[in-house]
C-alpha cells in the first residue's frame, strides 16, 4: 500500500464498495453493526478498509470553505490500513504502555500512551440543556412547486432537490435517558440550499408552553429533575412541573398535547412536525404572506401505549433510534410531506381572531388547509454519531432569502439563543466549519481566527470597506439575491414589559383539542393526567390543576379528580365553544404498512414451509418478520431473529403463531419460563399474546398456533385472525394493521 497517497487508497477501496457491501451483507432484517459479518478468530493481516454499510451517509467533503476536499464521497470506513498516531506514525502496539521493564514503572516518555488517554480525558462535550438526547439521519427535500407564489426560496422551486438532515429529539431528558419517555419531541431540520443553510427547528407538537422566551429558563428548570436529587429523570409527572404549568396557565394548551398520545410516540417516521411560530414569506415581486410549516408522515400520527412506553423504558431505552436506523437500512424510507398554512400578512397578524404570534395557538386545518410544497426522505444514517447527530447545530435564524421571522416573542428569544448556546457547547464560535453543519454554498464570511478554526483564510483585507483585496467581498444587491429583512411596519408604542391582550385566553384552545378527541384518546388523556397528578406530593398542586382542568371540561376535571380522590372543582371562566378540529385525532383511518413489525412464533416441528412462505409475503408488503423460536440459529433452513428469552411483545407491531410451544424444559435459565399456570403452552409465548392483545395489536394464528388464541379466550374478538393457511391469516393481519390498532377491543368510558 502507497502510504503517501492516502485519499487513493481510500478511493480504490470504495471503488468496489457496492460489489463488497453486497457480497458481505445479508439482505434479512435490519440491526447488522457492520459492513462484513465478524471473524470468529481477531482478523490479523493487514488489508484495505471495509466499504461502509450500504445506508450510511455522510457529510459531502469539503473543506471548511466549501472547496473540494478530493476525498472519495464514500469514504466513510476507517482511513487505512494501519493505526497511526495523531501525527500520522504507523504504530507497533497498542496494547502495552511503555515501561521500564516488564514489572516496572510506565514511563512519562510514553507519547502515545499520553496521547491516546489525553484525548478519551476530552471525549466529551457538554450536553444539549434542552433535547440532549436524540438521533438523526440524512436526507433529500424535493419541491412540487406549490410554493412558488408565496416564496423566492430557491430550494422550494418545482423539482429542486435539497440535501438535508434531521435530528429527532425528546427535549427534558439527559443524553443516556430513555427514548419513549411522555414529553414532546424535537423535529429539528437542516436544509443545505445554496442560497444558505434554512433550519426549521420545530417539534412533534404545535404549540408551546410559554409565551415569551423570557419564560423558557422558568419552564425547563420546573420540567427538570428537582434540583436537589436530581430526580425524576425525563419526566413531567413531578411537583416541580404541574406547580409551573398549573400557576403559569398560558402552558395549559401544551401540557394537554403532552398528556395526549402525541407525547408517547410510536416511532420518528409516525410524527408530524410543526414549526409552531409564524413565519414570513416574501415571493419575487417582494410580497409577503404568513404562513406556519407543517409535515406530515406518510405512515400517518401513531403512538405507543402508554404501559408499551414504560416497558420500552427498560427493555429498549433506545427504542426510536433503533426503529429510524433499522427502518432505513431495511428500505422502508421515512417520509414526511412538508405544508404550509398561508394567512395574509395584515397588520394586525390574526386569523379568523386567531392572534399568529401567540404560540400557545394552532389555526386549525380546517379553517386554513395545510398545503403540501415538497416531499422529504430520509434516506441515509448517520457515519459517526458524534460527528453528525451530537455536533448538529440548529438555529431558527438560519434562513434563506424568501423566508423571514415575525415578532412572536417566543421566537424572538430563539433567535438569540441557538447561536449562545453553541459557543458553550461546542467550543467556541466556528461550529458552523463542522462538517455537519458547513453550508453547502460559498461562504465568504470575514469572520477570522477563535477556537477551533479550520480553515486556513487567504486575503489580506478581512473588513470592509477595503482596497487591498480590490474591495472583495462586496455586498449582494436584490439582483444577486441577497437576504433582506422584511422592512415590516413597527406600530408606534411605548417601550414595556407586557403582552398583548389577545395572549390571555389560555383555555379555548385547550378545550378545542379536548373536544377534537375521539373516546379512546380523550381516555388516555385522562390516564395521563390521573398518573402524572398521582406522582406528585403535595395536594395543593393537584388541587391546582384540578381548577384548571375545569376550566376546559368538566368530564375531564371529574374523571381526572376522581383517580386522584378530590373533588371536582366548578370551572372559574366560562366555558368556550369551539368547533372541534378533525385533524388533531390520531385514530380512524389507514396508513400504509412500511417497515412494520411483524412477530412469528415458531419451533423445530412446527409448519416451517407456511413461515418460509410468510417471511417472503411479510417482506413483498414492505414489513419487517422477526422469528421467535425457543432456541436461537436457525429452524431448519428458517433463520430465528428472536428468541422466547430475548423476545418481548413492545417490538412487534403484530403477532402471528405458527404453532402452540410447549413450556420450556428449563425453566429456571429464564425466570419468566414456567412462572404461571400456561396451560401446556410456554409461558413466555402466552405472555407475548397477553400484551399484544392488551396493546390493542393484531394477533394470528393458524394450524396448531390457534390452539393459543382459543386457550387465551380470545378468539374471535376484534383484530384476531385464524384461518387454514399463514398468508390467509396475514392478510386478515394486515387489514387491522392497516389502522394501525384494534382500539374496538377495549370500549372507553367517556364520549
Ligand atoms: Fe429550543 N433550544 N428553545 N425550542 N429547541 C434548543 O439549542 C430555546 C423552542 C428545539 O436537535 C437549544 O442547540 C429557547 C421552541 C429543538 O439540536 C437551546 C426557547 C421549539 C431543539 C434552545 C426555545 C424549540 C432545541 C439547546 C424559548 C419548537 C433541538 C441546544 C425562547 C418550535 C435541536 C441547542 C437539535 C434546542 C433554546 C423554545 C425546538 C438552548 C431559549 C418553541 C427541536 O438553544
Amino acid at each position: 500500500m502507497d502510504a503517501s497517497k492516502p485519499a487513493k487508497v481510500v478511493k480504490d477501496v470504495v471503488e468496489n464498495a457496492a460489489e463488497k457491501a453486497a457480497e458481505f451483507l445479508t439482505p434479512d432484517v435490519p440491526g447488522s453493526p457492520g459492513s462484513a459479518p465478524a471473524t470468529l478468530e481477531e482478523p490479523t493481516t493487514p488489508h484495505d478498509p471495509l466499504p461502509p454499510k450500504t445506508e450510511q451517509g455522510a457529510p459531502a467533503t469539503v473543506t471548511p470553505t466549501g472547496a473540494e476536499t478530493g476525498a472519495p464521497a464514500a469514504a466513510k470506513g476507517q482511513q487505512g490500513a494501519y493505526l497511526t498516531t495523531a501525527q500520522g506514525a504507523r504504530l507497533r502496539d497498542t496494547d502495552h504502555s511503555l515501561k521500564a521493564g516488564e514489572r516496572g514503572p510506565t514511563l512519562l516518555q510514553d507519547h502515545h500512551l499520553r496521547e491516546k488517554i489525553t484525548h478519551f480525558d476530552h471525549e466529551r462535550i457538554p450536553e444539549r440543556v434542552v433535547h440532549a438526547r436524540g438521533a438523526g439521519a440524512h436526507g433529500v427535500f424535493e419541491a412540487y412547486g406549490t410554493a412558488e407564489t408565496v416564496t423566492k426560496a430557491g430550494f422550494l422551486k418545482k423539482g429542486r432537490k435539497t440535501d438535508v438532515f434531521v435530528r429527532f429529539s425528546t427535549v427534558l431528558g439527559s443524553r443516556g435517558s430513555a427514548d419513549t419517555v411522555r414529553d414532546t419531541r424535537g423535529f429539528a431540520t437542516k436544509f443545505y440550499t445554496d442560497e444558505g443553510t434554512f433550519d426549521l427547528v420545530g417539534n412533534n407538537i404545535p404549540v408551546f408552553f410559554i409565551q415569551d422566551g423570557i419564560k423558557f429558563p422558568d419552564v425547563i428548570h420546573a420540567a427538570k429533575p428537582h434540583p436537589d436529587r436530581e430526580i425524576p429523570q425525563a419526566q413531567s409527572a413531578h411537583d416541580t412541573f404541574w406547580d409551573f404549568v398549573s400557576l403559569h396557565t398560558e402552558a395549559q394548551h401544551h401540557t394537554m398535547w403532552n398528556m395526549s398520545d402525541r407525547a408517547i410516540p410510536r416511532s420518528f417516521r409516525t410524527m408530524e412536525g410543526f414549526g409552531v411560530h409564524t413565519f414570513r414569506l416574501v415571493n419575487e415581486t417582494g410580497e409577503t404572506a404568513l404562513a406556519k410549516f407543517h409535515w406530515k408522515p406518510k405512515l400517518g400520527v401513531h403512538s405507543l401505549t402508554w404501559e408499551e412506553a414504560q416497558m420500552l423504558g427498560g427493555m429498549d431505552p433506545d427504542f426510536h433510534r433503533r426503529d429510524l436506523y433499522d427502518a432505513i437500512e431495511a428500505g422502508a424510507l421515512p417520509e414526511w410531506e412538508l405544508g404550509i398554512q398561508v394567512f395574509p400578512d395584515t397588520p394586525d397578524e390574526t386569523f379568523e381572531g386567531i392572534d399568529l404570534l401567540d404560540p400557545t395557538k394552532i389555526v386549525p386545518e380546517e379553517l386554513a388547509p395545510v398545503q403540501a410544497i415538497g416531499r422529504m426522505t430520509l434516506n441515509r444514517t448517520p457515519t459517526n454519531f458524534f460527528a453528525e447527530v451530537e455536533q448538529v447545530a440548529f438555529h431558527p435564524g438560519h434562513l434563506p432569502p424568501g423566508i423571514d421571522v415575525t415578532n412572536d416573542p417566543l421566537l424572538q428569544a430563539r433567535l438569540f439563543s441557538y447561536l449562545d448556546t453553541q459557543i458553550t457547547r461546542l467550543g467556541g464560535p466556528n461550529f458552523a466549519q463542522i462538517p455537519v453543519n458547513r453550508p453547502r454554498c460559498p461562504v465568504n464570511d470575514m469572520l477570522r481566527d477563535g477556537f477551533h478554526q479550520h480553515a486556513v483564510h487567504a486575503g489580506v483585507a478581512p473588513y470592509r470597506p477595503n482596497s487591498l483585496d480590490g474591495g472583495n467581498p462586496s455586498v449582494a444587491g436584490d439582483a444577486e439575491n441577497a437576504f433582506v429583512d422584511t422592512p415590516v411596519q413597527v406600530a408606534q408604542a411605548r417601550k414595556v414589559r407586557a403582552n398583548p391582550a389577545s395572549f390571555g385566553d389560555h383555555y379555548s384552545q385547550v378545550r378545542l383539542f379536548w373536544l377534537s378527541m375521539s373516546p379512546v384518546e380523550k381516555e388516555h388523556i385522562i390516564r395521563a393526567y390521573t398518573f402524572e397528578l398521582g406522582k406528585c406530593y403535595e395536594q395543593a398542586i393537584k388541587e391546582r390543576q384540578l381548577r384548571c382542568l375545569a376550566n376546559i371540561d368538566p368530564v375531564l376535571c371529574r374523571e381526572v379528580a376522581t383517580g386522584l380522590g378530590l373533588p371536582a372543582p366548578e370551572p372559574a371562566l366560562p366555558l368556550a365553544d369551539p368547533a372541534p378540529s378533525a385533524a388533531l385525532s390520531q385514530v380512524g383511518k389507514e396508513w400504509p404498512a412500511d417497515g412494520r413489525v411483524v412477530g412469528i412464533v415458531a419451533a423445530d416441528g412446527a409448519d416451517l414451509g407456511a413461515v418460509r412462505e410468510l417471511r417472503t409475503a411479510v417482506f413483498a408488503a414492505g414489513m419487517v418478520p422477526l422469528v421467535i423460536a425457543p432456541h436461537g440459529g436457525m429452524l431448519d433452513d428458517v433463520p430465528v431473529q428472536r428468541t422466547f428469552a430475548t423476545a418481548r411483545s413492545i417490538e412487534f407491531d403484530a403477532l402471528l403463531l405458527a404453532t402452540a410451544p410447549a413450556p420450556d424444559a428449563l425453566p429456571a435459565r429464564d425466570a419468566k419460563a414456567g412462572a404461571a399456570d400456561s396451560a401446556g403452552v410456554d409461558p413466555r409465548v402466552t405472555l407475548l399474546v397477553d400484551e399484544c392483545w392488551r396493546h390493542a395489536k393484531a394477533i394470528g394464528a393458524w394450524g396448531a398456533g390457534a390452539t393459543v388464541l382459543a386457550r387465551a379466550g380470545i378468539t374471535g374478538a376484534p383484530g384476531v385472525v385464524t384461518g387454514d393457511s399463514a398468508t390467509e391469516v396475514l392478510s386478515g393481519v394486515r387489514r387491522s394493521m392497516a389502522t394501525h390498532r384494534v382500539w374496538e377491543r377495549f370500549p372507553a368510558s367517556v364520549a
